[in-house]
């Protein structure tokens, strides 16, 4: 007599996103930071974000300058496409490549040290000419990769765990992009995932130049009890500005937003964030009044953090320069070539 062996259950599922992907999709190479790195936290919601908003990998562009946090890009979205530039050169790159190909999802990666010292003059400008991009800065206030010094947002008073003192005042990323004319302007705190998730959905769904500063404690060499940076100062001193919620623009007619006092934003591709205030009178789409209240909380000591500035309508570079849509280098020679006439009409009027 044989004995029927009950078949055993189905696994679950892996969740897919509507591409069809995993979000084992989205991951990159390991991670060969120190454990317990703010970086990589972030990483881990870039993931989630990317896999969440159904972006195709293939369009994805990484770049990055030098530092630990420059090494990150090597550790999402494999499918993408990857440039390590020389130190705080990370945005000439991203300029470029944005331009001759406006179908990219540019992604810049930097740190404190890669954009507010050796790279300042390439972030104002990349900033100021609005390129398609989400630029993110992981903040932890001193140069991780060459073991610790200072680094230009580091905030005056602050100590090295070697007991030195930083007698200068900080660079603040986040006032500096919103006086350049930045139109995404948020801070955001590694240890604080769901606000991080929802901001970069909102940034994959932005045109033009996000900038994101992370907080994202060294916890190597900056995460003890006199630094500014440590995981329990930004905890006990994170003020957090509202609930954020992002509804991507294929998914607007599904969703109900709840009337109140939610301020929605809409952006071109009619894909809107939910504003809800916890942060009596914040305004983010007043930009004088972000700039006060950001001066008058870090005077205090505190991080304000959320989405604290946001204008949708400002043109990126590409639309700036009237950039037909095809990617440069397949446009072929009737498209490139002037024609005859034309050349006879431009001679004309030199002569
Ligand atoms: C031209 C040049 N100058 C200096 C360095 C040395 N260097 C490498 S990374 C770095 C700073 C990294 O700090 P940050 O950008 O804050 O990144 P983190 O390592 O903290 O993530 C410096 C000064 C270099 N690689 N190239
Ligand atoms: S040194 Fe600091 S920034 Fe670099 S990987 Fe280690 S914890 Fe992260």
């Amino acid at each position: 007599m044989t004995t029927a062996t009950p078949s055993a259950p189905n696994p679950p599922a892996t969740p897919t996103n509507k591409l069809g992907f995993t979000k084992q999709d989205y991951v990159g190479s390991k991670s060969t930071l120190c454990a317990g790195c703010g970086h990589d936290a972030i990483t881990a919601q870039i993931i989630n974000a990317a896999f969440e908003s159904n972006l195709e990998g293939y369009r994805v562009t990484k770049y990055s300058g030098i530092g630990c946090s420059s090494k990150t890009p090597a550790y999402f979205i494999n499918q993408g496409w990857g440039f390590n530039s020389v130190h705080g050169r990370m945005p000439s790159i991203a300029t470029g490549a944005s331009l001759a190909n406006r179908n990219l999802i540019n992604i810049g990666i930097s740190g404190d040290g890669d954009s507010m010292s050796i790279g300042m003059g390439q972030f104002v400008h990349a900033v100021r000419r609005n390129i398609p991009m989400i630029y993110i800065i992981e903040d932890n206030g001193v140069y991780g990769l060459t073991k610790g010094q200072f680094s230009a947002t580091a905030d005056k008073g602050s100590h090295l765990k070697s007991g030195a003192v930083n007698d200068l005042p900080p660079i603040d990323p986040c006032t500096l992009a919103i006086e350049l004319g930045c139109g995404f302007v948020a801070r955001c705190f590694s240890g604080n995932p769901k606000q991080l998730n929802t901001i970069l959905k909102a940034a994959f769904a932005y045109e033009g130049t996000v900038v994101l500063d992370i907080i994202s404690p060294c916890v190597t060499f900056n995460n003890h009890d006199a630094s500014t940076r440590s995981y329990k100062h930004v905890k006990d001193h994170d003020f957090p500005l509202h609930d954020l919620g992002f509804i991507q623009y294929s998914e607007v007619e599904d969703v109900e937003i709840p009337a109140g006092q939610t301020e929605i934003v809409t952006f071109p591709d009619g894909s809107k964030v939910a504003i809800k205030a916890t942060h009596e009178g914040y305004d983010p789409t007043d930009r004088f009044g972000a700039m006060k209240a950001v001066h008058e909380s870090m005077a205090k000591g505190e991080f304000l953090t959320g989405l604290l500035y946001i204008n949708p309508t400002q043109p990126p570079l590409p639309q700036v320069l009237n950039l037909v849509d095809e990617p440069l280098n397949s446009l072929g020679e009737a498209q490139l070539k002037p024609s005859e006439a034309t050349l006879n009409e431009i001679m004309q009027a030199l002569m």
